[in-house]
C-alpha cells in the first residue's frame, strides 16, 4: 500500500492537531542539562533532603532529584490547588539519560507488530481518527514514590510523595488497536517501547510488558492528551501508555512500539526489574533472603493531608480546616477518616466530587486547636473493597508501595 500517500491524506485532514504537536514537541532548551538555574532550594522530610527548585521546558518550578536523567518532583502543595495535576506540575521521571529533546508529532510513528495478523504503523493523528476517543481520569504514581521515607534507607531515587499526578487523559483504547492488528493464537503478553534508546550499548532498552488479560481490559489507553492539551514532552509526547489503577513503571511514554509476544517478556526493566516480594504485605525484612519476588501491578490505598506542612503552627481557638487527597488502585475510595490525636480518636471526612475510580478523590474536616497544644494529624483512607491504609510502614529494598498513615505534627498558638 501506499503508505506515505495515505500518511499524507491523513496529516492533511488533521493539520490543526499536528500543528499543535510540532509547537509542543519540543525541547530545545533541555539540550543544556540540568534546566535554569534555580531559584531556590525546598527541604524534604528526609535526610539529604535538600532539593533544587528548577524550571524546564513545559515545567513551571519543580524540585530536582536527577537531571541526567530528569527526574522532577512535584511540590505537595500543588496537590491542594485541585483535583487535577496541571501539565506543567506534573512530576517527570526517566531511567535513561537519552530523552529525545524534539519530536516531529507529524512524523511521529506507533508500529503494532509481532505475534500479529497484520503489523500496522499508525500517526497520533491516524489513531486519534481512526479508533474511538476515550476519556477517563487517572492517577499516575511512580512505584518508587516515598521511597526516601523508607527507614532503614534504600538505593533509588529518594522522592518524597510528590511522585504522583492526576489527569484527565483522552486516547484510544489499546484493545482496540490490538484487535485491528489481529491477535495470533499464540499471543500471550504484550511489550511496550518508548522512543528514547539507552545511552550505551550494554544498557537495556526501557520495555514494558503486560499480560494480555491486562492489556485487552476496558480502561487501557495509548492517549495522546492530557488535561485537554497534548503531552508535555517530558511526559511522553506524542503518546503514552495509561494503565488506569496500575503503578506507572507500566505507564510507557513516547510510546513508538507496541510488541505482541507469544512469551514471558525476558528484557530487564520486566523480568528483572519493579519486583515485590510475593507475599500479601509485599514486604520483607531487611535481612531476609531468597525471598520469591513478582512483578509490581496494582497500586495501594494512599492519602494525604495537603493543606497543612508537618510542623505548621497554626492559629488556636478557631476551627481548622484540614483538607486532602485518596486515591487507590481502581476500585475507588469508600471513605477517608480523620484524628487529630495521633490515631486514638477518628472521625469521618467528607468526600469531594466523584471523578471516576480512578481519580484523586478530595475530602475535608474540621477541627478546633487549643492553645499551647499539639497535635498529630491522621489521614486513613479505606476503598470500595474495604483495603485500608497500613498502621507501620512496610519495607522491601526497592523502596515500593508505601502506603502507611503518615502524620502531620502541628502546634497551636
Ligand atoms: N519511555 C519511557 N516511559 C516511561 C519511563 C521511562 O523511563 N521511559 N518511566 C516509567 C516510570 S517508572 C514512571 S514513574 C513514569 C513517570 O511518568 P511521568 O514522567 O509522566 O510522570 O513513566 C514511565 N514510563
Ligand atoms: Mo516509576
Amino acid at each position: 500500500m501506499n503508505r506515505d500517500k495515505d500518511k499524507e491524506a491523513v496529516d492533511e485532514s488533521r493539520r490543526g492537531f499536528l500543528r499543535a504537536g510540532a509547537v509542543f514537541g519540543s525541547l530545545a532548551l533541555l539540550r543544556g542539562g540540568a534546566g535554569n538555574a534555580s531559584a531556590t532550594t525546598v527541604r524534604l522530610p528526609m535526610a539529604n533532603g535538600e532539593r533544587p527548585l528548577a524550571r524546564y521546558p513545559q515545567k513551571r518550578a519543580l524540585l530536582v532529584l536527577t537531571s541526567r536523567p530528569v527526574q522532577l518532583e512535584t511540590p505537595m502543595a500543588v496537590f491542594n490547588q485541585g483535583v487535577i495535576t496541571p501539565n506543567d506540575a506534573f512530576f517527570v521521571r526517566w531511567h535513561l539519560a537519552n530523552v529525545p529533546t524534539r519530536i516531529d508529532g507529524h512524523r511521529f510513528t506507533i508500529r503494532i507488530h509481532g505475534r500479529v495478523k497484520q503489523p500496522l504503523e499508525f500517526t497520533p493523528a491516524q489513531l486519534a481518527n481512526d479508533f474511538e476517543p476515550v476519556e477517563l481520569t487517572a492517577v499516575c504514581q511512580c512505584s518508587g514514590n516515598s521511597r526516601g521515607l523508607f527507614e532503614p534507607r534504600v538505593a533509588g531515587g529518594q522522592w518524597a510523595n510528590g511522585a504522583m499526578g492526576n489527569a484527565h487523559w483522552k486516547g484510544v483504547r489499546l484493545r482496540e488497536v490490538l484487535d485491528k492488528a489481529g491477535l495470533r493464537a499464540d499471543a500471550v503478553q504484550v511489550r511496550f517501547n518508548g522512543a528514547e534508546a539507552p545511552p550505551l550499548p550494554q544498557t537495556p532498552d526501557f520495555m514494558k510488558s503486560l499480560d494480555m488479560e491486562i492489556a485487552r481490559s476496558e480502561d487501557v489507553l495509548i492517549a495522546y492528551a492530557m488535561n485537554g492539551a497534548p503531552l508535555p514532552l517530558l511526559n511522553g509526547y506524542p503518546l503514552r501508555l495509561v494503565v488506569p489503577g496500575w503503578y506507572a513503571t507500566y505507564w510507557v511514554k513516547m510510546l513508538d512500539e507496541i510488541e505482541v509476544l507469544s512469551h514471558e517478556d525476558q528484557n530487564f526493566w520486566t523480568a528483572k526489574a519493579y519486583r515485590i516480594p510475593a507475599n500479601a504485605c509485599g514486604c520483607l525484612k531487611p535481612d531476609e533472603e531468597n525471598v520469591p519476588l513478582v512483578p509490581i501491578n496494582r497500586m495501594n490505598v494512599r492519602s494525604f493531608i495537603t493543606n497543612i506542612a508537618d510542623g505548621a503552627q497554626v492559629p488556636a481557638g478557631r476551627e481548622l480546616k484540614v483538607r486532602g487527597i485518596a486515591f487507590d488502585g481502581g476500585f475507588g475510595i469508600k471513605r477517608v477518616l480523620f484524628s487529630s490525636d495521633g490515631g486514638r480518636h477518628w472521625i469521618q471526612t467528607r468526600l469531594g466530587k466523584d471523578h471516576g475510580q480512578y481519580s484523586f478523590r478530595e475530602w475535608q474536616t474540621h477541627f478546633q486547636p487549643h492553645k499551647g497544644r499539639s497535635y498529630s494529624l491522621l489521614a486513613l483512607a479505606i476503598n470500595t473493597i474495604g483495603e485500608s491504609q497500613r498502621f507501620t510502614p512496610r519495607w522491601n529494598p526497592s523502596g515500593y508501595l508505601r502506603n502507611v498513615v503518615e502524620t502531620i505534627k502541628i502546634s497551636a498558638v
